[in-house]
């Protein structure tokens, strides 16, 4: 019966794996004037017992979203494209400047401070999780 109800649970938790995925802090910079490009942060909270991982995400306000690491090579800051980012069980990773973030290419029209963008998170299990990121101005250096 144990073992049941385990099997059970191992199946609901990976159909119903994106309602056991929280996301907080999501922010979407204000492409800088002239750039086709930006970068979102957000913080993918794991609430089940397995792994998870975030394979995609896409908008109706981007041509294209890809996940992107920073990464120090030689001296030098690069960022890389990345295949997933995984998310340990009952664990939560956090993209943030300087590290993993979204990459947002060519806005279909401009986006200002205090608007939202809808964006789906695609996970490797096929769940997906609607959320409505605020647009942030860049912040002064
Ligand atoms: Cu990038």
């Amino acid at each position: 019966m144990r073992a049941f109800i385990a099997a059970v649970l191992l199946f609901a938790t990976q159909f119903a794996a994106a309602e056991n995925i929280s996301i907080e802090d999501s922010q979407i910079r204000q492409p800088m004037p002239g750039r086709t490009v930006t970068a979102g942060y957000l913080t993918l909270h794991n609430h089940t017992a397995v792994e998870q991982q975030l394979v995609a995400v896409s908008s109706a306000a981007f041509a294209r979203i890809e996940l992107h690491q920073h990464s120090h090579r030689d001296g030098m800051m690069r960022m890389e494209q990345v295949d997933a980012i995984t998310i340990a069980a009952n664990a939560s990773v956090s993209l943030a400047p300087g590290g993993l973030h979204l990459m947002l290419f060519e806005p279909v029209a401009a986006l200002q401070p205090g608007q939202t963008v809808g964006l789906t998170l695609v996970f490797a299990n096929g769940e997906q999780l609607a959320i409505e990121a605020p647009v942030v101005a860049m912040p002064k250096r």
